[in-house]
């Protein structure tokens, strides 16, 4: 009996936990808790850290889950590296669904780095008006550079005062060219900062920093152990054994 616990936060878990929830599959749908108001899924849902490797070997045992699926963010690294050690701890089959990474397209004007602190190195020293979409976690590097006026975007209103000052647009996305062409243009963007997520729920802003003749910084992704990884939901039904002609 397949009792699988979904590692959420993206788009594509979601596609995958209706999925599952239209097979009949038994399923937990996880959270880590970093937003005040996540969207709803169609599974039972639990939100919150699990307490590490061995919080998440524990639940794994106590909640019988027989498979686990990593449908988190490619950036996300913690967790997915605390979900290959649990499942080899407990034996539980693992599946990671990640789309690949966006790659450079004629036209774009892309410097990648390596990590956050990099992406602050390579903004110029002259002022600049700097749209860093990077969300909330990890901006402080950037207060080393306080000459620049900052747009931030975060999915929830800021609870404390940000290390810098900045313009701060609230929205949770998936984003649209048209939105994101509309809110460059008005803010007179002239960088853009990003981390390379790849699917199409932020994609938008690289579309449109191409169209707008912007330079980007591109945050490379961080390292993963090895672990069977797809890219599409209709493999991980496959995976779990549900069989149907029409795709997912
Ligand atoms: C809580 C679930 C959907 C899912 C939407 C995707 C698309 C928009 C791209 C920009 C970049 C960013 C950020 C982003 C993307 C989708 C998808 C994706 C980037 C939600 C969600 C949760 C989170 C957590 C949040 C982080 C933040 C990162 C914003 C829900 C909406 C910037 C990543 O305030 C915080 O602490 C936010 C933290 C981790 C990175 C950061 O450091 O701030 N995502 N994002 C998940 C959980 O608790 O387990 O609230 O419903 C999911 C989505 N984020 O279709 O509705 O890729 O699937 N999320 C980045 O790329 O740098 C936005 O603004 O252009
Ligand atoms: P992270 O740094 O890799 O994880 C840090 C800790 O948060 C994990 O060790 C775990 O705590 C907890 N955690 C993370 N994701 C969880 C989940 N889905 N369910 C239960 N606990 C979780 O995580 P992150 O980068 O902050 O991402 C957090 C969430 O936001 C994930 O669901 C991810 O998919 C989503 N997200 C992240 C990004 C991003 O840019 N990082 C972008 C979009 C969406 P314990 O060790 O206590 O178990």
């Amino acid at each position: 009996m397949t009792r699988a616990l979904i590692l959420g936060g993206t788009t594509d878990a979601s596609l995958l936990a209706a999925a599952v929830a239209r097979a009949g599959i038994e399923a937990v749908y996880s959270y880590g808790g970093r937003t005040r108001v996540p969207a709803d899924q169609p599974l039972p849902t639990r939100i919150g850290g699990f307490g590490g490797v061995n919080g998440l070997a524990d639940y794994i045992r106590h909640e019988g889950i027989t498979h686990v699926i990593d449908a988190t963010h490619p950036f996300a690294a913690e967790m997915s590296r605390n979900a290959v050690a649990a499942c080899a701890e407990t034996g539980t089959p693992l599946i990671a669904l990640e789309r690949a990474p966006w790659t450079r397209t004629p036209g774009d004007n892309w410097i990648e780095v390596h990590d956050v602190n990099c992406a602050a190195a390579a903004l110029p020293d002259p002022p600049a008006q700097v749209f860093l979409a990077i969300g909330r976690q990890h901006i402080a590097p950037f207060a080393g550079k306080p000459q620049h006026a900052y747009t931030l975007r975060f999915v929830d209103p800021p609870d404390a005062p940000l290390p810098f000052a900045a313009d701060v647009v609230v929205s949770r996305g998936p984003f649209t060219l048209d939105g994101e062409l509309k809110m460059m243009r008005a803010r007179h963007i002239d960088w853009v900062v990003a981390r390379n997520s790849g699917g199409d729920g932020a994609r938008a802003k690289i579309d449109a920093a191409r169209t707008l003749g912007l330079p980007v910084i591109i945050i490379s992704r961080p390292s993963l152990p090895d672990r069977l990884r797809v890219e599409s939901v209709a493999e991980i039904m496959q995976w779990l054994g549900h069989r149907t002609c029409l795709g997912a």
